[in-house]
């Protein structure tokens, strides 16, 4: 039975990574942080099979104790501080954890393989946040990286690392691109999940208004289900190596808003949508699509879910968690 390590796993990709690779016949364990994670829950009553062991990215010694009591075939390191208008407010702690994490990992990882640098697999949790101030139109993993957030430059360096690692030590490290991914389990901070739940909540007759920033951003949003999958098939490549995940399709907020509030019957949802600047951010990234051409034609992985199914997926799982009152 193969077995994996999965940093991150009480986060949204987390959660179906795990999914994924219980189903797949793996003896699966997770990294959980804190004295007493409140998510802790959610990943025993979702995925029960999977063992958890104490840990922080942030902490060298306590990876290498996971590590050695995991003994696992693969590492996907997901672990981050995600959230990108955060990271401009904690910069020194979003570098702490999304950037020299991966460093931690990475290391512990190397010492624990030993003579064999590439018997652990790895995998880096890498974004297309990277691309910042786009260089090219769409992007692929030659397009120059020019970060706007400290989210994205602490990515870029976690990229490098593991690109280093590979060369430096002949690890088996990938990295994976992926671009905006959303579902039902969405962190009600992300623009998708807090739009889901408002509409849910405006549908019901229990709330009025939504308050948003820029909606003339563009996104290449897809299902996060399907990417979990695209790690999983990177791992099982021969040799390691560095993949965008994309749909090719890219909204902006306002589509998103079109399609959210036409799932309901609301056509035109500008007198429910106010605009605050509390919610623009020092720099943007003003629009993003993804040239997964590598991945399908190595990995063969394509999405499975439209953004039209996307959006309604949302929706509607936010319209019955308010009425089951969760
Ligand atoms: P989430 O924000 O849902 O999950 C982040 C996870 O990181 C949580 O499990 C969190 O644990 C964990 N974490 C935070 N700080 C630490 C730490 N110090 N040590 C160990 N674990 C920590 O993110 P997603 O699931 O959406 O994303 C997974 C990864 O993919 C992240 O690295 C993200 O940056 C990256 N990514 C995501 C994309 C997306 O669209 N979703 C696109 C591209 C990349 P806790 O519950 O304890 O806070
Ligand atoms: P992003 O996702 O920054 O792309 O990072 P987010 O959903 O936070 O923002 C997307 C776009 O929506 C605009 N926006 C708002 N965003 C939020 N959160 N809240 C609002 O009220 C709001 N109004 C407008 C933003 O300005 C932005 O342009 C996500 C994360 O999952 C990262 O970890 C990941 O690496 C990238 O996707 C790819």
């Amino acid at each position: 039975m193969p077995s994996a390590l999965i940093t991150g796993i009480t986060g949204q990709d987390g959660l179906y990574l795990a999914e994924h690779l219980v189903a797949k016949g793996y003896d699966v364990h997770g990294v959980i942080r804190g004295q007493n994670n409140p998510r802790r829950e959610l990943v025993e009553r979702l995925v029960p099979e999977v063992r958890l062991h104490n840990g922080d990215l942030t902490d060298l010694s306590s990876l290498m104790r996971a590590l050695r009591d995991a003994e696992p075939d693969e590492v996907y390191n997901l672990g981050a501080v995600s959230f990108v208008a955060y990271s401009w407010e904690n910069a020194f702690v979003t570098s702490d954890v999304t950037a020299f994490g991966v460093l931690n990992i990475l290391e512990a990882v190397r010492l624990h393989a030993g003579d064999d640098p590439a018997a652990v697999r790895f995998y880096q949790a890498s974004s297309s946040e990277m691309f910042g101030k786009v260089q090219e139109v769409p992007q692929s993993e030659g397009t120059l990286l020019w970060p706007r957030s400290p989210y994205g430059v602490a990515k870029a360096y976690g990229h490098h690392m593991t690109i280093n690692y590979r060369e430096s030590y002949g690890m088996h490290a990938s990295s994976g691109i992926l671009f905006n991914h959303e579902s039902p389990r969405r962190g009600p901070e992300f623009v998708t999940r807090k739009i889901s739940q408002a509409v849910a909540r405006i549908s019901l007759g229990l709330a009025d208004e939504l308050v948003l920033g820029n909606l003339d951003a563009r996104r290449d949003w897809g299902f996060a289900g399907d990417y979990v999958d695209a790690m999983w098939r990177m791992l099982q490549q021969p040799e390691p190596g560095d993949y965008v995940v994309a749909t090719g399709r890219t909204h902006s907020i306002r589509d998103f808003l079109d399609v959210a509030f036409g799932c309901v019957g609301i056509a035109d949802w500008e007198p429910y949508v106010r605009q605050d600047p509390a919610f623009m951010r020092p720099a943007e990234v003003d629009e993003l699509v993804g040239d997964a051409g590598r991945a399908r034609e190595v990995l063969g992985w394509t999405p499975t879910i439209s953004f039209e199914e996307l959006v309604s997926m949302m929706v509607l799982a936010d319209i019955e968690a308010v009425k089951a009152g969760w």
